[in-house]
């Protein structure tokens, strides 16, 4: 456990469908259609309600996010964002990412969420290193903390067990 200002941080290995915070961040491409991954994961267990409002959001721009409901899943909201995919951005991907994290806590902090999980976006299809992305989730989630109250809690819910020790070793020299 980390704490950040007044913001308590945790890192696990999990299933980021099984989260029951207020809100879970899908790791989604521009068409916000589905895929594989988190996710395909999301889509399928939280059943064809979420698809059905992100194909009325219209798709998502690289680094914004949109929010729906979530479904059959245990949180009230999915943050649907998109990551860089990694050597497609000629030198922005870490700007991009950067923006996919600080667009969903901002989006966060407008509708009141006091929780929130993310995976590892853009780490999985889009194959950004995970030694380079945790270095930008750390900056994005210090430089939206340090500005703004009310979120009281961030999960990192890894998938691997490698990401988890990345995540880990890198949150132990950050916070
Ligand atoms: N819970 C938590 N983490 C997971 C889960 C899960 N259920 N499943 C996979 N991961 P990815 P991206 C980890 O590929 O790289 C999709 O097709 C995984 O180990 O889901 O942002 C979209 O539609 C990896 O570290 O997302 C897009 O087209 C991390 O989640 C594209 O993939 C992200 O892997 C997005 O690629």
């Amino acid at each position: 456990m980390y704490k950040f200002k007044n913001t308590v941080i945790n890192v696990f290995k999990g299933d980021i469908t099984d989260e029951n915070t207020d809100a879970i961040v899908n790791a989604a491409n521009n068409t916000l259609l589905g895929g594989g991954g988190v996710d395909g994961a999301i889509h399928k267990k939280g059943g064809r309600v979420i698809l059905e409002q992100c194909k009325k959001i219209g798709g998502c721009p690289t680094g914004e996010a949109r929010i729906t409901t979530a479904g059959d899943l245990a949180s009230k909201y999915v943050i649907h964002t998109v990551g860089p995919i990694y050597g497609s951005h000629r030198g922005d991907e870490e700007n991009f990412l950067y923006l996919a994290y600080f667009n969903s806590l901002k989006l966060a902090l407008e509708y009141n969420i006091k929780s929130i999980s993310f995976p590892s976006i853009s780490t999985g299809a889009f194959g950004y290193p995970i030694e380079e992305a945790v270095k930008v989730v750390v900056k994005a989630v210090k430089d939206v903390l340090e500005e703004n109250e009310g979120i009281e809690n961030i999960n990192f819910v890894l998938y691997s067990d490698k990401n988890f020790e990345v995540y880990r070793d890198y949150f132990d020299i950050s916070f």
